[in-house]
């Protein structure tokens, strides 16, 4: 015979026992802007890469032309919170520079409505980021950073921009705008890279 006492089965385990140092776990989604949720019409949406060797453009057709990945990663935000599991889908920034030619080891991502943040450019290849246009099966909402954010999960989440417009190769590491504001420039979440 079994008799098991609803709520206590043996040892708990401690939600936050797989999250980064110092992080919380939430079951909502959180919205986190510096400014203004900006506008974009699909149509007039435009993706850029710049290096010292020219421009590459997208626009949104063009975008969705291109082979798209389902992505479930766990996403850290630097004021403590954590989602786990979180279900995306977009381009892989691997297909995106595939063909930018650049000795460049940096890069400063743009945003729609002025936002940047700095990541090196070996951190945004190899499958490890991504410019995604639906989370949860459904369009990417405004505030989320529709039509279409970076996501790049192993680093703290604002790196990941909303409303992300291009990127830009640059010779040296250069601080964006909450890394000008004190945040660390790299934001590794397992190291605690919080501030510097
Ligand atoms: N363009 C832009 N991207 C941004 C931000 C922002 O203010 N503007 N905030 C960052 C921060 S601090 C976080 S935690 C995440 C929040 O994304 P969410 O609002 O979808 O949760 O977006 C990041 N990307
Ligand atoms: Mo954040």
């Amino acid at each position: 015979m079994s008799f098991v006492t609803r709520g206590f089965t043996g040892r708990r385990r401690d939600p936050n026992e797989n999250l980064p140092p110092g992080q919380t776990l939430v079951h909502d989604f959180p919205v986190l802007s510096a400014g203004p949720t900006p506008e974009i019409d699909t149509a007039d949406w435009e993706l850029f890469i710049r290096s010292e060797t020219g421009i590459q453009r997208w626009t949104w057709d063009d975008l969705q032309a291109m082979d798209a990945e389902d992505v479930t990663a766990d996403i850290h935000c630097v004021t403590h919170w954590s989602k786990l599991g979180t279900r995306w889908r977009g381009v892989p920034l691997d297909a995106l520079f595939a063909d930018v030619e650049s000795v460049h080891d940096y890069v400063m991502v743009h945003s729609y409505g002025g936002y940047t943040t700095n990541v090196p450019l070996d951190e945004l290849l190899d499958g490890q980021a991504w410019v995604a246009y639906e989370f949860d099966g459904e369009p990417l909402e405004p505030e989320h950073g529709g039509p279409a954010r970076l996501i790049v999960p192993h680093l703290y989440f604002w790196k990941s921009a909303k409303w992300v417009r291009g990127f830009e190769l640059m010779p040296t590491d250069a601080p964006g705008f909450w890394e000008q504001n004190g945040y660390h420039l790299h934001g590794d979440p397992w190291l605690e890279e919080r501030y510097w």
